[in-house]
């Protein structure tokens, strides 16, 4: 499965020789691909070596190129998910495929449940850190890679000046796809989470390992479990995502043009 395969077909497809940044966009967030840029070029994902097609409702499937103040941006509308049963090396496809077309960072946005006491719905959160309670790595047979400040400070710093009032958090990524029980959640909080979620942090792993620079975006699509007395469901987390999609297009696009 090779990440050059894909990135030759993108520079082929696309007519761009090297791409400058990627954004990858989770559960939900295709209507924010509108607002970061015109599309020039959109490929489906059966139509690149290594990618498959997402299985859940709203994961999207396709990459677009856009020009965005002078930067060629990839904008990645879905990915593959551990829970679907691939293996690692599918879910990082999208990340290693980025770096393989010339990209110095990538920008991870995901869907999460929000821990923290005062998150509410509809609220972006950068992700300053992350559990990988995966029990997988990306990198298994590669040399030992360093994670301190994973989450780029210099990308965070940017967003928060675009947007001041952003919060950051702590991303625990579990494998799903069930949600958690009560007391899987107030164990997590007891760990230092402010935030879950079934995806990111694998592709971050992988994406420090090919020496891109990341940044993580949570959006706080419901409270995870026992919070609210409310069930969880994968409609309510759609929802809110196509509710915040304008805000959070915007703010990647200001951050696209700053990185
Ligand atoms: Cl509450 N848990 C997990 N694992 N993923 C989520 C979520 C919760 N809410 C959105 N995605």
């Amino acid at each position: 499965m090779s990440e050059h395969e894909a990135a030759a077909a993108i520079a082929h497809r696309t007519g761009v020789e090297a791409h400058d940044i990627a954004v990858v966009l989770g559960s939900g967030w295709r209507p924010a691909a509108d607002v970061i840029g015109e599309c020039e070029t959109e490929i489906p994902f059966a139509e690149l070596p290594g990618f498959t097609t997402p299985g859940a409702v709203g994961h999207g499937g396709t990459i677009r190129s856009l020009k965005v103040d002078g930067k060629n941006v990839l904008v990645m509308l879905g990915r593959t998910h551990f829970y679907e049963g691939k293996g690692v090396d599918r879910v990082v496809h999208n990340v290693r495929t980025a770096a393989a077309a010339g990209v110095r960072s990538v920008l991870l946005t995901n869907a999460a449940g929000g821990l923290r006491e005062g998150f509410h719905v509809g609220q972006p959160v950068l992700i300053s850190d992350h559990l990988n309670l995966t029990a997988r790595s990306p990198i298994v047979g590669a040399n030992f890679v360093d994670l301190t400040d994973l989450y780029s400070p210099r990308l965070r710093n940017i967003a928060r000046e675009i947007d001041p009032s952003l919060e950051e958090g702590v991303y625990a990524g579990l494998v799903g796809p069930h949600f958690e029980t009560p007391a899987e959640i107030r164990m997590l909080r007891t760990l230092g989470a402010d935030l879950v979620g079934m995806s990111t942090v694998l592709e971050a792993i992988a994406a420090r390992a090919a020496g891109v620079e990341v940044f993580g975006l949570s959006l706080v699509t419901n409270l995870a479990a026992g919070m609210t007395g409310e069930p969880l469901n994968h409609e309510e987390v759609l929802e809110a995502g196509r509710a915040a999609a304008t805000r959070m297009g915007s703010l990647l696009r200001e951050l696209v043009t700053r990185a």
